[in-house]
């Protein structure tokens, strides 16, 4: 058994490289986009990177697939290695290779499988959706969900669609906005750094102030960078609205206290990464000073779904916290919404679409989300 490595600018040029010097006989172990090295190709494109397996005596592809015992392909490629483990020393760094190899594989081969154990026309949303941007293994439980409940076979192409549509609505549930009642309300913007929260609240404070006529107070407690007070500054000055800057915790009582006539008061907080717990409490700390208020989390839609996972998880603490998607118009990939409602039951509110204050800025609209991601109307 041999593994080689072979590289090209494309899948066609690496995969040419494979054919040619091992003809048909090698087995496609993984593919993956590499990085090229070196600081003078950091703009360049990706190379394309096929490890795969050839084996002089055995054809290996021919012993996975044609094997007809009962046990999974994996199993029988891969019981042979486990049966190995107990000596340590015949365990070399090849097959060491290939056991990563062919756990890379196995995700391939569920993927494949789990699409292919789904009606076929719920294979075509399944596609759909994944090109969105929607995680594989949240597309498949969605629709095999729906698969358990209603009998798809017996469905036209409509009614099918109508079914995906309401579970993706009960999924992505209805965003709820800035809710306002008789008192100050008091709204905190808390996010990771960078993803446009102060952009954001720019948007909503310009909405409220012009036009819901509403008396409107930005207080700021992202001292951090003094860019950052001094780009709240800006807008607060164009859109002649007060701003009050706290330093520290206590800070907040003199703040609320001055805008204690107003009807909404918007918080920035300081982009804190979601890893550090030490600056997140402090946030928090802030945030439990003060009653009536509503707290929005906000999330770039351009964050790859492992960080938002680990975002969602941090901010639990926070409690009943709305989310805003940024940059839609960066991302594309509306995809990134559901597969975060898939693991939080926090409310949408608001999508964001672009740098311009105050318009690029919209109550979440499920409809046309849904469309997006099923491919439009049939
Ligand atoms: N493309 C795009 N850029 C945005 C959007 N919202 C904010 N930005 C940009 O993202 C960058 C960071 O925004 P900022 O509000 O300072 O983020 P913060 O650190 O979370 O307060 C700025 O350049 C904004 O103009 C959006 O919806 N789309
Ligand atoms: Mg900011």
């Amino acid at each position: 058994m041999k593994i080689k490595r072979y590289i090209g600018n494309t899948t066609q040029e690496a995969m040419r490289k494979v054919k040619s010097d091992l003809g048909s006989d090698a087995v496609i172990l993984h593919k993956r986009k590499i990085k090229r090295r070196g600081f003078f190709n950091l703009f360049k494109k990706s190379l394309i990177e096929i490890v795969v397996a050839i084996d002089e005596n055995e054809d290996l592809e021919k012993k996975i697939i044609s094997n007809k015992n009962n046990k999974t392909r994996f199993e029988q490629v891969y019981k042979p290695i486990q049966e190995n483990k107990n000596d340590k020393y015949q365990m070399n760094s090849e097959i060491r290779d290939l056991r990563n190899s062919i756990d890379d594989m196995m995700k391939y081969i569920t993927k494949d499988e789990r699409k292919s154990s789904l009606p076929e026309p719920l294979q075509t949303y399944h596609n759909s959706m994944i090109e969105k941007g929607v995680n594989e293994k949240v597309a498949y439980n969605i629709l095999r969900d729906v698969n358990s409940r209603i009998n798809i076979q017996s469905k036209n192409e409509e009614a099918i669609r109508k079914v995906v549509e309401c579970e993706l609505k009960e999924y992505l549930g209805k965003p709820k906005p800035i809710e306002l009642n008789d008192n100050t309300k008091t709204i905190f913007f808390v996010g990771p750094t960078g993803v446009g929260k102060t952009t954001t609240i720019a948007k909503i404070a310009a909405q409220y102030a012009f036009q819901h006529k509403k008396d409107v107070g930005i207080i700021s407690a992202d001292t951090y960078r003094i860019a950052a007070v001094e780009q709240i500054k800006t807008y607060c000055e164009i859109m002649k609205l007060p701003l009050k800057i706290i330093y520290q915790q206590e800070d907040i009582y003199e703040s609320l206290a001055a805008y204690k006539y107003k009807d909404v008061i918007f918080v920035d907080t300081a982009g804190r990464s979601h890893k550090d717990i030490k600056q997140l409490n402090e946030v928090m700390n802030i945030i439990e000073e003060v009653n009536n208020k509503e707290i929005f989390l906000v999330i770039s839609s351009t964050t790859d779904f492992s960080t938002i996972r680990s975002i969602i998880t941090t901010y639990k603490k926070f409690g009943d916290y709305k989310i805003i998607f940024t940059k839609l118009d960066e991302s594309e990939n509306p995809g990134v919404i559901l597969n975060t409602k898939y693991w939080t039951k926090n409310p949408l509110s608001y999508i964001t679409t672009g740098q311009n204050v105050p318009e690029d800025i919209q109550i979440a609209d499920v409809t046309t989300l849904i469309n997006t991601m099923i491919g439009g109307q049939p």
